[in-house]
């Protein structure tokens, strides 16, 4: 037995005997069961749950205390493969790992903060004493630069909670955190996987690493701190009843639409939703500040989409409109104000002439983005932003650098009203399958990444052989702290 399991079956109180039902309830998984509300029974223990592009936050024994050590710091957070932002996180990633615990657990929190202003953490729904609020100047002293704080912590709850600064301005440059109770008794039906989805937006300016966080126009929207196509399938065998954590702690509201499948929601920030009042959908509203669980049995097989269905939601990138404004020779980004909203300065013809388009940002006045190199995103620059993508898969099949395949636009494209929309912004040219390969992605269509951005994943319903063939390869990459690692311990 690996020392990985001997962790994890401490970690959750099971004895072997549970590791032998989990295998042998799951070989006979072996099709299709019911809809939503399955009979399964399962084993009884409660699947870790899977932050895929994240994982967890270790910890260690102090008697019966379980021990976090919770370290806020500045982190590279690669979003895509071509972008790689200046967020503030916690051990190494924005949003933070996620903390798993279970109900009637004592926890500590050692809080460290490398962070060049105070800061504290605020535990989200947490029913505990004031003093562990960790609201900043009213339950605790702020934590200064190299400061620590202790929270202590007896876990009588059970469901999504998060963690996070609150102060309000560090959240949104990525401070926050996932935080699971899981219940004592373990939820009905069994679930087979479980998944947590982090909902997050950026503004961050095209040539620019650093987030804007007063924007209030997002042109980055990522899950678990990855825009599609970089974000990781979630990948689950045909059968499995499957759950699905959502966590809102951003400035969007996000309806979370899910493909193939019809859902339950069956829990909220709050914990469990007694089964009686679960209601149906595909698509649930994530508000801000919210937890959203819902469960599904994944009965159809296919490559089904999981993504907010808010259509500025679905992009990379954004920084302009689409559309025969943007026919000039460039599109500033940033830059003052009247720069970036395209008005008044400027040769010849300003206000609102040919020479400019609306730019993401409004600017701050020039703080921060007024030496910004232009870009675009514009057809005519096509070329300048396609050179300066290089691992874009630019040249697939009959495709021309910057330009779609003849046959795929219509001769009189440039006649209609509103052309381009998606011309331009999705399609084979975008793709960059190679770039964001990954054992998860096996098997997917060729050129699928050119589709897919945003808050876009997929949910892998994969048949029994497809789903052992993925596995094996997920085994075989072998990947330190592999968010997945439950999962493939159990496979
Ligand atoms: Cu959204």
């Amino acid at each position: 037995m690996s020392d990985r399991r001997t962790f994890i079956q401490k970690a959750f109180g099971l004895g072997a005997g549970m590791f032998a039902a989990f295998r042998l309830f799951a070989d006979s998984q072996n099709g299709p069961t019911s809809r939503s509300r399955s009979t399964h029974a399962g084993p009884f223990f409660s699947m870790p749950v899977v932050t895929a592009d994240i994982g967890d936050l270790p910890y260690t024994m102090d008697g019966s205390t379980k021990v976090f050590h919770l370290i806020a710091e500045v982190v590279k957070q690669q979003i895509s493969p071509l972008k790689t932002i200046d967020a503030w996180g916690f051990n190494g990633s924005a949003p933070g790992p996620t903390i798993q615990v279970n109900q009637g657990d004592h926890v500590r929190v050692v809080f460290e903060n490398r962070l060049p202003e105070p800061t504290s953490i605020h535990w989200h729904g947490f029913e505990d004493t004031i003093q562990n609020d960790g609201q900043p100047g009213i339950s605790q002293e702020p934590v200064k630069p190299g400061g620590r704080f202790v929270y202590e912590f007896n876990i009588h709850q059970e469901g999504t909670y998060f963690y996070h600064s609150h102060m309000a301005m560090q959240e949104m440059a990525g401070m926050l955190g996932a935080f699971i109770m899981h219940p004592k008794e373990p939820y009905r039906p069994h679930c087979d996987k479980d998944f947590l989805i982090h909902l997050q937006e950026y503004a961050v300016l095209p040539n620019n690493t650093v987030p804007n966080t007063m924007n209030m126009e997002f042109n980055w929207l990522v899950f678990n701190g990855k825009a599609g196509p970089a974000t990781t399938p979630l990948i689950v065998r045909l059968g499995d009843r499957v759950r699905i954590r959502f966590v809102n702690l951003g400035m969007d509201h996000h309806p979370m639409h899910l493909h193939g499948h019809t859902f339950y929601t069956t829990g909220t920030e709050g914990g469990r939703i007694p089964e009686a009042a679960w209601w149906p959908g595909n698509t649930v509203l994530v508000g801000v500040a919210q937890a959203r669980t819902v469960e599904f049995v994944a009965n159809n097989p296919g490559d089904w989409m999981i993504h907010c269905h808010l259509p500025h939601h679905m992009m990379n990138q954004m920084s302009s409109t689409a559309g025969k404004m943007t026919r000039t020779a460039g599109m500033p980004a940033g830059g003052d104000m009247n720069t970036g909203m395209g008005m008044l300065n400027g040769t010849p013809g300003a206000p609102m002439g040919e020479d400019y388009g609306p730019a993401l940002g409004r600017g701050l006045g020039g703080v921060g983005n007024a030496s910004d190199t232009p870009t675009t995103n514009g057809p005519l620059s096509q070329k300048k932003a396609m050179d300066a993508m290089p691992g874009m898969q630019h040249d697939m099949g009959n495709m021309q650098m910057g330009q779609m395949a003849p046959d795929d636009i219509a001769k009189n494209a440039n006649d209609v009203p509103n052309f381009p929309q998606d011309a331009y912004m999705e399609g084979p040219m975008m793709a960059m399958d190679e770039m964001v390969d990954r054992p998860e992605n096996y098997g997917l269509r060729a050129g699928w990444s050119g589709f897919m951005q945003g808050m876009m994943t997929f949910v892998r319903v994969l048949p029994p052989d497809k789903y052992d063939e993925v596995i094996a390869r997920m085994k075989q990459a072998k990947r330190p702290n592999d968010p997945y690692a439950a999962i493939l311990e159990r496979a």
